[in-house]
């Protein structure tokens, strides 16, 4: 009622704890502001001074309100503990997927070598191992639907798992303030049966023999070269590709740069060696991400994407 679908198999546990809490709380919060303020009324100051009659203690009350908050509080903690425990330790034989998150977006290698930016895919009744990191900032994994949240850490790893219980679409949010782009660090775990998985697996390896220029439309996409960068001319948190191949570029600092193959290899490996005029020095790296080969592709793609005629000023 108060919190979204769950779908995995520990959200029942954690939604019963949150539950508990929040009653408790309800009820801990009405006896407490009910009797501070029938107290208030009843001993209000009624003109005339009137001395109290001496107090002695109440032990059998003194007793019960220590007694009965020690029970709840242990009882929070022996099921919070048992939870914890379940949701950190990974059941043997779950399926491994590597997560990294940069500014801004989440990657996943799949076992199989299959690849996938913003995108997780997993099969049904399957518990899934996930590895995190970053590669810059500190970001936060987080999928509400299968109360799962963990923080991805540059220059460390952090483990997190899930066995999802129904098909369908889920939300992935970062919950760490990570710069501008924050917000729109989104992803979908798309979880389907084990037959659409390995389906989905097989779409996803880069065949080997893919033609260089259609390769790098699929990395143009698959790498989320779009989240920055446009194909139809309007510059968004980067400049547009369109017909930037074969002409100047103004810098930053003043200078300019010709856009031939070298100038984009050095782009994608060393974004921070020449920043193009009016933009944020924002681009994250992509050595170790992108191979030769994908570099490659990536050129050809660009020269593909030349200006048309008339607006070509040249
Ligand atoms: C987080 C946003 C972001 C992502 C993701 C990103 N870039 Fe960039 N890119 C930028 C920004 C901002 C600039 C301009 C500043 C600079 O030169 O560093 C830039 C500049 C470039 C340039 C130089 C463009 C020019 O007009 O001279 C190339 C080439 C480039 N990026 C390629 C890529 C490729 C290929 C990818 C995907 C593999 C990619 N970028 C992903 C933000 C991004
Ligand atoms: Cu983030």
């Amino acid at each position: 009622m108060l919190l979204p679908q769950g779908a995995s198999t520990i959200a029942s546990e954690v939604d019963a704890l949150f539950y508990i809490v929040y009653y408790v709380s309800i009820v801990f919060s009405i006896m407490i502001f009910g009797g501070v303020t029938y107290l208030a009324i009843e001993y209000r100051r009624r003109g005339r001074i009137s001395l109290t009659t001496s107090l002695d203690s109440n032990h059998k009350l003194e007793v019960a309100w220590t007694v009965i908050p020690t029970i709840i509080v242990l009882i929070l903690f022996a099921m919070g503990f048992r939870t914890y425990m379940k949701m950190n330790i990974v059941p043997a034989g779950a399926m491994e997927v590597k997560v990294t998150g940069q500014m801004w977006f989440w990657s996943f290698d799949h076992p199989s070598g299959a690849n996938s930016v913003g995108e997780l895919v997993v099969p049904v009744n399957k518990p899934v191992k996930l590895l995190i990191s970053s590669r810059d900032v500190i970001h936060s994994f987080y999928i509400p639907e299968f109360r799962i949240k963990m923080d991805a850490v540059p220059n460390r790893y952090t483990i997190i798992w899930f066995e999802a219980i129904d098909t369908g679409s889920y939300n992935i949010f970062c919950t760490e303030y990570c710069g501008t782009g924050h917000s729109t660090m989104l992803g979908k775990c798309r979880v389907v049966t084990q037959k659409q998985y390995d389906e989905w697996v097989e779409l996803n390896d880069i065949p080997e023999d893919m033609p260089l220029e259609e390769l790098g439309e699929k990395l143009y996409k698959s790498r989320a070269c779009n989240t920055c960068h446009s194909i139809d001319g309007s510059a968004s948190t980067g400049p547009t590709f369109k017909g930037i191949f074969g002409h100047d570029v103004a810098l930053e600092d003043g200078g300019s740069a010709f856009v031939d193959e070298n100038y984009i290899r050095e782009s994608i490996l060393n974004p921070q060696a020449k920043i193009v005029a009016g933009f944020q020095p924002v681009m994250p790296t992509f050595e170790g991400i992108l191979k030769d080969r994908h570099i490659d592709a990536i050129v050809a793609y660009l020269k593909t994407l030349a200006k048309s005629p008339e607006e070509d000023t040249h």
